[in-house]
């Protein structure tokens, strides 16, 4: 398997540094600095809106990679709405209780687009919920071989976690959000630190390098897939996601 991403973020960098470098020779404004911020634009690597109507069966991306993934209606509603956000509603259920439910769980197949490599790279959510457990999104679990990244909500006070070659990275809300409203967070991964934040303000940076992410398991919305309730909890979420971002930047 090729595990190289797909040219086009290559392309586009190498379009935009083109277009600075002519801007910055045409009116010598733009700074060194400028040019290297620019050079290193946030590329999309996934942009599930959730905005399907009730009964839909396939959770569209809009992002340039289009990874169209199906939607089981047996475990997930598509089309509930709510304060204006069209969403998918995961039916309230308690999130270790047997038999595992993998009708609740969104599975991406694994792709190098997905895994944060030694980037910044950052998975931007909206959700909502009044539960004080559930992972939210991730991909790899904790034995998994190559790291993992997840956002989970424990006590109702959402983490962000990436697990590298070199340590495990982790930061958490202070507060707990589970209170109904939308909220979005943000989890941050930079060669350096791991940032969580929370509609729009930074709430929690943990200091050091986690190093590279790169395993080959599907990343998943909702819960696990790799679980049977008894020696491994399926963890599932209970609420409602309004949209998945996945940016490789920041
Ligand atoms: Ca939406």
């Amino acid at each position: 398997m090729n595990r190289s991403r797909g040219t086009s973020r290559l392309r586009a960098t190498t379009t935009l540094g083109t277009m600075v470098l002519a801007l910055a020779a045409s009116t010598s404004i733009v700074t060194t600095a400028d040019a290297a911020m620019a050079a290193k634009a946030v590329e999309v690597e996934a942009s599930w809106e959730m905005n399907e109507p009730a009964g839909a069966t396939t959770m569209v991306d809009s992002g340039p990679n289009g990874f169209d993934t199906p939607v089981n209606q047996a475990g997930i509603d598509t089309g509930f709405s709510f304060d204006g956000a069209t969403a998918y509603s995961w039916p309230r259920r308690p999130p270790n209780l047997a038999p595992a439910s993998p009708e609740r769980v969104i599975q991406i197949p694994d792709n190098p687009n997905l895994d944060p490599m030694n980037d910044t790279f950052t998975i931007e959510i909206r959700y909502r919920t009044q539960e004080n457990f559930g992972n939210i999104a991730q991909k790899g679990q904790a034995t998994s071989s190559g790291g993992q990244w997840k956002i989970q909500n424990p006590q109702g006070r959402p983490s962000c976690l990436y697990k590298g070659s070199i340590a495990r990275g982790a930061t958490r809300a202070k507060v707990a959000l589970n209170d109904n409203a939308w909220h979005v967070l943000r989890c941050v991964k930079t060669p350096t630190a791991v940032e969580l934040w929370v509609d729009g303000i930074r709430v929690g940076r943990k200091a050091g390098a986690v190093g590279t992410i790169d395993n080959r398991i599907p990343m998943t919305i909702g819960g696990k897939i790799n679980c049977d309730q008894i020696r491994v909890t399926c963890d599932y979420f209970s609420g409602q996601i309004d949209y998945v971002r996945v940016h490789r930047g920041s």
